[in-house]
């Protein structure tokens, strides 16, 4: 019997667990550093993880996934409500009896030979209200190890779960890691999650897609709050004034990079810093704004197109105490990706020496799990228990044609409708087809735990919830010109438009008004030391009549989707934004 904790449920259930899966030994993980060099030995000597060069990045370390097994798998993922209409069409379904009796006849037995691994973690500072725990079991050292970067976890975060008595349950096994016996399921109503057959990060870092976004939306949901796809950055003016802004960007669209930002070089005194870049839990203070934390502890961002010029902060992380997952490597052992700088890899991503025929060096969905402590622009506000308030959100996508480089909504409702006709073109973060424009509202639409219609009403119920609610933006950094070229130069450069964006919030700069929003005139972007002409910027700042009519028209189209369930007021939104482009 397993005694390590008081919690009665917790050690039921990890007893429970083991007699199904038969491990050879049972781990409970306390986070210590002692605990995480043994685990970095065995790592090392099981072949999981290859030193990197220890002279250029000390404590360093390589991992070289199975080659099917990458990125996320929607079509492998469910959601398992006892209503499949409450899943909604958003989702992949199944009724939870179906859900378990099919993942657990891939956990018999699964642990055979292996240790089984106890991993007790917070979302969200140890100390903050706003904060949930959560316990993963998991026969994957190479999990522990980077739940250990991504979530405060080890004895402090068991203490809590004893102290409150709730925990979400996440059992996880790599199977044999083939994507034929591989499921990724939910069980929001039992707030447990079961995950077999992948080691790679969304399927198996369960803290964080599976449980601060699925799991934890259904729950904020319930108890009125919201769990978010997004970054949260603190712009500071040279008077030394923060606002906070959360944004939500599709995976690979850019959050890592925003949230990191560092200012051109005539934004003298201006300074941008990172509470968070990928999950943001937000919730109505006493003074009707929204208070913002970042449940995570770490980054698991994507290598390629990291660099000195595109994100310094993030390169400058990358020296140390990171473990690399799926990158080339150089002659001399050191990690490199496309868009790196241009020295030639000497062994790609499968290990093989590097053949430009075989296709990239990198995997495109290679990534890096690094501590938020090593972040030059990390905020001591990501561990205030309170979190930051939160004066603007942004929703954004890689949109090719029609969407301009920034808009404000006109209102909270229109502003829901703009985030819930958001689209972009798919990357390689998910399995399947890269580059096809999808709706992917508010970025949630692979972390939504229940009807995106529900959703939505949720949302719009936040004008009853908060009399000071912030501000809500849309931007696309992806505009293309006809020669396929981003017409936008994007990274810092981003910084001209977030300008913009506070100074619309206190109310110091005009705006054009019109049919989908708030526009910037040309003037009102700061360009200086830009090569980008005025008939560009006009371009980016135009709308489209004729072709926002036949975005009304596809939007219209995706909403009906949801039919009845639709709250009233979207369609009321959509109708006056197509009454007004005439
Ligand atoms: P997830 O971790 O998957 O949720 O991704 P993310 O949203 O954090 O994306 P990230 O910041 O890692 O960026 C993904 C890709 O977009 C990288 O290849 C970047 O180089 C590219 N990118 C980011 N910002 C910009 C931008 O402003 N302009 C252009 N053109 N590309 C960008
Ligand atoms: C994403 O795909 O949005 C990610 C990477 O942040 S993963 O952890 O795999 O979800
Ligand atoms: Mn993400």
């Amino acid at each position: 019997m397993s005694t390590n904790t008081s919690n009665a449920a917790l050690a039921e259930w990890v007893n429970a667990v083991a007699k199904q899966t038969n491990p050879d030994q049972i781990h409970w993980c306390t986070g210590t550093d002692e605990e995480n060099r043994e685990l970095t030995e065995l790592l090392l000597s099981d072949g999981s993880f290859k030193e990197l060069n220890p002279e250029t990045h000390p404590n360093c370390y390589l991992h070289l996934s199975d080659s099917q097994d990458v990125a996320r798998v929607e079509h492998l993922t469910f959601i398992c409500t006892s209503e499949e209409e409450d899943a909604g069409p958003n989702n992949h379904w199944m009724s939870p009896a179906e859900g378990h009796a099919k993942i657990d006849a891939l956990f018999e037995g699964s642990m055979r030979g292996r240790t089984m691994y106890v991993i007790p973690y917070c979302m969200g500072p140890i100390d903050s209200p706003l904060s949930r725990c959560g316990v993963e079991i998991t026969d994957s050292p190479y999990v522990v190890a980077n739940m250990r970067i991504m979530t405060r976890m080890g004895s402090p975060a068991l203490l809590r779960i004893e102290r409150e008595n709730t925990f979400v349950k996440g059992l996880h096994s790599i199977g044999d890691l083939s994507p034929e016996r591989r499921y990724i399921m939910h069980f929001p109503e039992e707030l447990s999650i079961k995950s077999f057959g992948s080691g790679y990060g969304g399927n198996a870092l369960l803290g964080k897609k599976c449980h601060a976004l699925r799991i934890a939306s259904y729950q904020a949901r319930n108890e009125g709050w919201l769990a978010e796809h997004m970054l949260i950055l603190g712009l500071e003016n040279p008077e030394g004034e923060v606002h906070y802004i959360a944004a939500a960007f599709p995976s690979a669209c850019g959050k890592t990079n925003l949230a990191m930002l560092i200012a051109p070089e005539s934004y003298k005194g201006w300074k941008i810093w990172t509470v968070g870049d990928d999950i943001c839990w937000m919730r109505p203070g006493e003074d009707g704004r929204l208070w913002a934390i970042n449940p995570e502890a770490g980054f698991f961002g994507v290598a390629p197109g990291t660099s000195k010029s595109t994100n310094p902060t993030a390169l400058e992380m990358l020296y140390e105490d990171t473990i690399f997952t799926n990158v080339a490597t150089t002659a001399d052992n050191q990690p490199w990706w496309e868009g790196l700088d241009d020295r030639v890899p000497a062994k790609d991503w499968q290990g093989r020496d590097y053949d430009p025929a075989n296709g990239p060096a990198a995997q495109p969905n290679s990534r890096f799990t690094v501590s938020s402590k090593r972040c030059g622009s990390y905020s001591e506000m990501a561990e205030a228990p309170q979190g930051v308030p939160i004066s603007a959100i942004i929703f954004g996508g890689r949109r090719e044609r029609l969407v301009p480089l920034v808009f404000e909504t006109k209102s909270w409702a229109h502003g829901v409708l703009v985030g819930a006709a958001m689209a972009s073109e798919t990357t390689a973060a998910a399995t399947g087809a890269v580059g096809v424009v999808r709706r992917d509202p508010m970025a949630m639409k692979p972390f939504c735990g229940y009807n995106f219609a529900d959703y939505w009403a949720h949302w719009l119920s936040f004008t009853e919830r908060a009399d000071n609610l912030p501000g809500i933006f849309h931007v696309n950094w992806f505009r293309k010109d006809t020669d396929g070229k981003f017409m936008w130069p994007g990274f810092g450069e981003n910084m001209r438009v977030l300008e913009w964006i506070v100074e619309r919030c206190k109310g110091t700069v005009d705006a054009q008004e019109t049919a989908i929003g708030f526009i910037p005139s040309t003037d009102d972007i700061n360009v200086d030391g830009l090569s980008i002409d005025a008939e560009q910027m006009q371009e980016l700042l135009s709308v489209d009549q004729q072709g926002w009519l036949g975005e009304v028209d596809q939007i219209n189209e995706y909403l009906d989707t949801y039919g009845e369930r639709l709250p009233a007021s979207m369609r009321e939104e959509l109708h006056r934004i197509k009454q007004e482009l005439g």
